[in-house]
């Protein structure tokens, strides 16, 4: 800073002559309109405004001058100090929007983006498939039952009708979780071969009329192939009533067959033993795809029925009067039917599924095209 001086002239002082003021203004507006951002505008309020700056250093000039000059001198700098900070105050306005509007875009929620990129997972087709039979039965005023996987020899057996030597217990078909005691009300403990231990427990539990449909997990010592799997499932139909018939028998496997595959589908029954039921037989269903028209047909092969007409559903039968017995029901006063045929079967035909073992290597590429039921 200059010391006071009498015959000091402002225009004489070089820091506050009116062209080294002009030069400061116009360098600070031209500084702060060259800042491309609220740092870079930061940094040349500092240069141009701060304690150190050329017009405050001019600033400090004044008050060493003598007080003729002062007016002068503090209005030319008052001046260019006050077009200076309103340009400051207007650039920064500036890009304080400029940086709102930006965040607006950079940071903005949009709300059409889909939310679940992670996609939903969905019950697996035989659940889907056994739940669909079971709404069929329920409709009808069915109740549905189920029993324990791991089950009494007597139930899966015994109660069944079956003789002590019969094939189907052997080591080799069923899976033994415990022998048979010595004692002869000793029953042993098996992985239940079929859902039709199910039927016997429904009879125990219930009186009759009697109207259940038994989903479940079931197992055999079969090998996992392209058509058999250890662990698959069934759904049993059991039905006790005065006077029921095979006509009865028949009627609601064709109601189920239409409600699952279309209407006009037709059943047919082929003679077939089960210890359980007497008589027994095998139930087929007119196929859906042909209809019966590729028989015979070489030009319209059906992939479906083999070109048959018919699919093969499951056995089924008029219970056994012994398994009534066995159960605590009067055969003199009811009768009853009873079916049971196997969800994977069905799930292979129904929607062309080559291999059974595609459905339980879990890969969701199998389970996928089936849709997202939950
Ligand atoms: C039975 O299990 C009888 N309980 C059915 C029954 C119920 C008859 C009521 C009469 C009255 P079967 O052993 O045939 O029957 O088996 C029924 C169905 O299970 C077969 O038609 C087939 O669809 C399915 N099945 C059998 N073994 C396998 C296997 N290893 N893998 C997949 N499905 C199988």
């Amino acid at each position: 800073m200059s010391a006071p001086n009498k015959s000091y002239d402002p225009v004489e002082v070089e820091a506050l002559k009116p062209e080294e003021i002009e030069r400061m203004r116009s360098e600070a507006l031209a500084a702060f309109a060259a800042a491309g951002d609220l740092e870079a505008l930061h940094e040349a309020k500092i240069a141009h405004t701060g304690p150190t700056s050329p017009l405050s250093l001019a600033n400090r000039e004044i008050g060493a001058l003598p007080p003729q000059a002062k007016a002068e001198a503090g209005k030319r700098v008052g001046m260019a100090r006050g077009v200076v900070s309103k340009a400051l105050a207007a650039r920064q306005a500036e890009l304080e929007a400029e940086r709102d509007a930006r965040v607006l875009v950079e940071e903005a929620v949009d709300v059409t983006v889909p939310y679940d990129r992670v996609p939903a997972g969905a019950r697996h087709p035989l659940t889907t498939l056994s739940e669909r039979i079971e709404d069929v039965f329920v409709a009808m005023g069915y109740e549905v039952a189920e029993g324990p996987e791991v089950e009494a020899e007597w139930f899966n057996f015994d109660a069944l009708n079956f003789e002590p030597d019969h094939p189907a217990r052997a080591m080799q078909d069923t899976f033994f979780v415990q022998g048979r005691g010595t004692k002869d009300d000793e029953s042993g403990v098996v992985l239940r071969t079929h859902t039709s231990p199910v039927q016997v427990r429904s009879m125990l539990d219930r009186e009759p009329p009697i109207y259940v449909v038994c989903p479940g997990r079931v197992y055999r010592t079969d090998e996992l192939d392209a058509t058999h799997t250890p662990v698959f499932n069934q759904v049993e139909l059991l039905a006790i009533d005065e006077g029921l018939t095979m006509a009865d028998l028949k009627g609601t496997i064709e109601h189920m067959v239409r409600s699952l595959f279309g209407e006009g589908l037709t059943t047919r029954l082929r003679p077939n033993y089960f210890p359980f039921t007497e008589p027994s037989a095998e139930l087929d269903m007119q196929c859906y795809v042909c209809r019966g028209e590729s028989v015979g047909n070489p030009e319209a092969p059906c992939r479906t029925c083999s070109s048959e007409g018919w699919i093969e559903l499951g056995g089924c039968g008029m219970v056994n009067p012994r398994v009534l017995v066995a159960a605590g029901i009067d055969p003199e006063k009811y009768s009853g039917f009873a079916f049971g045929f196997g969800i994977e079967r069905m799930l292979m035909f129904r929607h062309n599924v080559e291999d059974m073992r595609d459905m339980v290597e879990g890969d969701v590429r199998f389970t996928r095209p089936f849709g997202m039921e939950i």
